[in-house]
């Protein structure tokens, strides 16, 4: 991406009463001051400040009342000079602003351009960067704040420290080359490979973190699963808080899988109802049947509604565990207990809950389960910092790199000591990006919305 020229785009979604075009670039001001007159100049003297003014239209004269703010760099989202205009909101209002915008020598900027100039600019690293791409696709406020830790920096300080570490034992492992068989005040061959024991554990500890983050920021797919009439499509309502699909005492009711995104217990998650499953009475209900089974393959978590007022619980438990085989994060949900109180359910090979969707009960417990499936434990805190796949992929080469780092400072081979090291940091730093291959960020920056 060029980074020279001065680029523009419209930063708001459509619908809202205010739209902002953002021009970044060198000629940042002249184009604003050629798309938007006031009162008061936009000029060095009035910095920061909002103006108002309007729209300068082609012919010279003036249109919509507009606000305008000169932010020149370095002290801007993009670290070079920014002009924003605050104008009317509706498509075609904003259209023309653009329009002008352009006319009057900006570009159309890419998505993420914006972004990446302040990456380029060193005003955020590449961890930050893809947080305020995670900050706008949020979908709970768990992942929001997450998104907030890592622009403030909390991902990249972490592997800062690591790699500053590291860069110590490298450039001792340099000296002693330089200086070998000089009697220096050298460190200790035990204390190094500690410390890379230390490294080694810390990196782990981030690796793991990636499993929260996955949820985090791309949610879960939970399937509502069973026979037909066990309440699957009235649990989807109850956990919407609507009436999304419909409900009726026919069995055979939902035609089709359904998907809705959700929050439970500040988990983004894609709830999916399902045909109930059974023999097909026509075409279309077995194509639906399958699309189900194929809806639970994908799906992380199942939840398999049971009918706990059946004659014959049994059977119930063996339907699900024939459709079910090798699913790992299975829950069962005896449904429609209020229908039979005291009863004793047989005991079930996963984790169960008992409720009645109708009045309401038990979803609380429900609920629980579900939360110890995403976690696999309980858990009541946020994660501080989640890592994303790319950091994953990064930081499993940094702690490859090690057990060849630590063997060879043991054994004195301080030439092959180095490789690994320095190979384990160049891996820290393609995450924060002070390595960056251009593909790499090109497939991050894409990723974002223009005008970002
Ligand atoms: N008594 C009782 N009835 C319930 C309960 N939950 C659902 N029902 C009723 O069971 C019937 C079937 O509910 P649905 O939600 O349509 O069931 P489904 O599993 O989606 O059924 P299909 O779409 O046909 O596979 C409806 O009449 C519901 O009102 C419950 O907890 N107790
Ligand atoms: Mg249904």
């Amino acid at each position: 991406m060029n980074t020279e020229d001065t680029i523009c785009a419209i930063c708001t979604g459509v619908g809202g009463a205010i739209s902002i075009i953002r021009i970044a670039g060198a000629d940042a001001l002249t184009v604003g001051r050629k798309v938007w007159r006031g009162q008061s100049e936009l000029n060095e003297k009035n910095v920061r400040k909002m103006l108002l003014g309007r729209i300068v239209l082609q012919d010279g004269s003036a249109g919509d009342s507009a606000l305008a703010v000169y932010m020149p760099g370095p002290n801007s989202y993009t670290g070079g000079d920014v002009v924003e205009l605050h104008c009317h909101g509706g498509v075609l209002a904003t259209r023309q602003t653009l329009d002008r915008t352009l006319q009057a020598g900006a570009r159309a900027a890419e998505p993420g351009e914006f972004t990446f100039r302040a990456f380029v600019n060193g005003k955020m690293d590449l961890t930050q960067a893809e947080a305020v791409c995670d900050l706008i696709t949020a979908h709970s406020d768990m992942a929001l704040h997450l998104a907030e830790r890592q622009i403030q920096g909390k991902l990249s300080a972490n592997i800062g420290e690591l790699r500053e570490e590291l860069v110590d034992i490298l450039a001792e492992s340099e000296s002693r080359m330089d200086f070998a068989g000089e009697d220096l005040d050298w460190t200790d061959d035990c204390v190094f490979i500690d410390k890379i024991e230390g490294i080694g554990a810390k990196i782990a500890k981030l690796l793991e973190s990636g499993r929260e983050g996955i949820v985090l920021r791309n949610g879960i797919r939970v399937v509502l699963a069973g026979k037909p009439n066990t309440g699957k499509s009235s649990l989807l309502n109850l956990l919407l808080g609507f009436d999304r699909a419909i409900v009726t005492q026919v069995p055979g009711t939902t035609r089709d899988t359904l998907e809705e995104t959700a929050n439970l217990r500040g988990i983004p998650v894609t709830l999916i109802d399902t045909a109930g499953i059974r023999e097909a009475t026509d075409l279309i209900e077995g194509i639906g049947i399958d699309r189900s089974r194929q809806s639970i393959k994908q799906a992380q978590i199942v939840f398999w509604l049971l009918d706990a007022s059946s004659n014959d619980p049994d059977a119930e438990i063996a339907e699900m565990n024939a459709h079910t085989v090798e699913k790992e994060n299975l829950i069962a949900i005896w449904n429609k207990s209020d229908l039979v109180k005291d009863t004793i359910l047989p005991d079930l090979p996963c984790p169960s809950a008992k409720v009645s969707v109708l009045k309401s009960l038990g979803i609380d417990d429900l609920l629980d389960l579900f939360e110890k499936a995403v976690w696999e434990f309980p858990h009541t805190e946020e994660p501080e910092i989640a890592i994303n796949a790319r950091h994953a992929r990064l930081l499993e080469e940094a702690i490859e790199a090690l057990p060849g780092a630590a063997m060879n400072l043991g054994g004195n081979d301080w030439e092959l000591a180095a490789v690994h090291l320095r190979s384990a940091i160049s891996a820290l730093a393609s995450i924060t990006g002070e390595e960056s291959d251009p593909d790499i960020l090109d497939n991050i920056f894409s990723r974002f919305c223009i005008g970002k």
